[in-house]
Formats: structure tokens, C-alpha cells, sequence
């Protein structure tokens, strides 16, 4: 009995906190809902003076831009968007019947060409593969997509070989080994033609700008699905999407 006397002001003061606590919510939700409306308004009333003055298809775009503007600003965080690198080769395949095998076709947006180079004679360096390196200047990388293999058809994704898994780390001055916080992706890639998104690692540190890329590949064959006809190793695409 004692102990219910002595707790009744602490249940009382509980709930008056929560009524408190809920009214402070309210108070916020409807401010923030209000900004929303108005920011909106803002950005209705500039695509009209928009579509006054450009063609009306120009106009819908605009709007949608200025829309999406107003939510990142919002939100203090800025949208994902695919971020503009430049490639710079590793070893490559010479060119056959008119197709090139070089880093760059790993950014020409065309699942139908690939950076290749022959694993037989692949130069690996402390077993690993090192491919193409990446310049770009990212804030931020939320995600990568990757095209594994010969993209250009069923039969020259099966006749060539992918990749199983691949690391992908951001390129920091002195460091010859990537430390975790460096890690974009170690993992596994699946067998298909198909893009796939891969997730930034955990340890990844975001706060940090990249402005290099590499990727690599353990040497030993298990960490390849090799070609039906030829060993030569294949990636058709990467992008990489941040700020
Ligand atoms: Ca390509």
C-alpha cells in the first residue's frame, strides 16, 4: 500500500509529460505541414510563370525539378543521383572484329560492351586481379550498380566468364591495402545479365569525399563462373549513385 502512495505523483507526472510530449507534436506536425503547403505554393506559382514563358512540355519538367529541389532541401540530405566518373584501364583484351574491351566500356551505359581481359594471362598482383580505377567526385555513395559479364547476349554471357565476387574500395593516398572504413563492397555478385544494386558496407565512412574508385578480384578460379567457350573475364557495366 505504501509503495502505491508513493508511486501515484510519478504516474501522474508520466501522463502529464505524455499529454505535454503529444501536444508539442501536434504543435510541430501542423508547422511543418504548413511550410509543406507553402513551399508547394512557392513552386506552383514559378511553374506557372514557367509555363508562360517556355513551351509547356519544358515547363512540366521544370516543375517537377523544382519539386524535387524543394524536398531535398527539406529533408537536409541531397537525392541519390548517378554519379558522372571517368575510367582509367587495367589490363584489357586487344580488339576483336571491330569490339574494344577497354575501361571505358564499362560506362557507356550499353549492357552490349564490356571491359574483358583474358584470366589465363591476367597479370595478378598479392592474388588479386586489379581492374579499372575511377575518378569521380562524390560526396556521398549510396549504392553501386554492376552488369556482370558479357552482357551482349545469352550466348556470350555463357560462353564468357564472370565474376562471382569483387571488392570495391574508395582510393586514399599512402594506402596500399584498403582499410574497412575505405570498403564501398566486398561481397558476392550473382550470375546474371541482369544490373544489380550493391549495398555500401556498413564499416563504409561516408563522411569522408571519393574521389577514386578500384575494383579487384581474388585470383584463385573458385571466384569465377568461367566461360563455356573462353576464360575471358567480362563486366559490362558499373554506376555509381550518390552525391
Ligand atoms: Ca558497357
Amino acid at each position: 500500500m505504501t509503495g502505491n502512495r508513493k508511486s501515484m505523483p510519478t504516474v501522474l507526472f508520466i501522463v502529464l509529460g505524455c499529454m505535454l510530449g503529444m501536444v508539442i507534436a501536434f504543435a510541430v506536425m501542423m508547422y511543418l505541414r504548413v511550410n509543406d503547403s507553402m513551399e508547394e505554393m512557392t513552386a506552383y506559382e514559378d511553374s506557372a510563370k514557367l509555363a508562360a514563358a517556355a513551351r509547356p512540355e519544358d515547363a512540366g519538367t521544370m516543375t517537377a525539378e523544382k519539386l524535387a529541389e524543394s524536398r531535398v532541401a527539406r529533408n537536409g540530405r541531397s537525392a541519390s543521383r548517378k554519379l558522372k566518373a571517368t575510367a582509367h584501364d587495367a589490363a584489357h583484351l586487344g580488339s576483336q572484329a571491330g569490339n574494344t574491351y577497354v575501361a571505358a566500356n564499362l560506362l557507356d551505359g550499353n549492357p552490349a560492351t564490356a571491359w574483358a581481359v583474358d584470366l589465363d594471362t591476367a597479370p595478378f598482383d598479392s592474388d588479386h586481379l586489379y581492374g579499372p580505377t575511377f575518378t569521380l567526385d562524390a560526396n556521398r555513395i549510396d549504392y553501386v550498380t554492376i552488369v556482370n559479364g558479357y552482357a551482349k547476349s545469352v550466348s556470350a554471357f555463357k560462353n564468357n566468364t564472370s565474376a562471382r565476387y569483387i571488392k570495391i574500395c574508395r582510393v586514399m593516398d599512402g594506402d596500399e591495402f584498403p582499410e574497412p572504413e575505405d570498403i564501398i563492397y566486398s561481397g558476392s555478385l550473382r550470375d546474371t545479365m541482369s544490373p544489380q544494386k550493391l549495398p555500401v558496407n556498413p564499416s563504409f565512412d561516408n563522411s569522408r569525399p571519393t574521389r577514386e574508385i578500384a575494383i579487384y578480384f581474388p585470383a584463385d578460379p573458385v571466384y569465377y563462373r568461367q566461360g563455356a567457350k573462353w576464360n575471358d573475364f567480362c563486366i559490362s557495366e558499373i554506376e555509381f549513385w550518390g552525391n
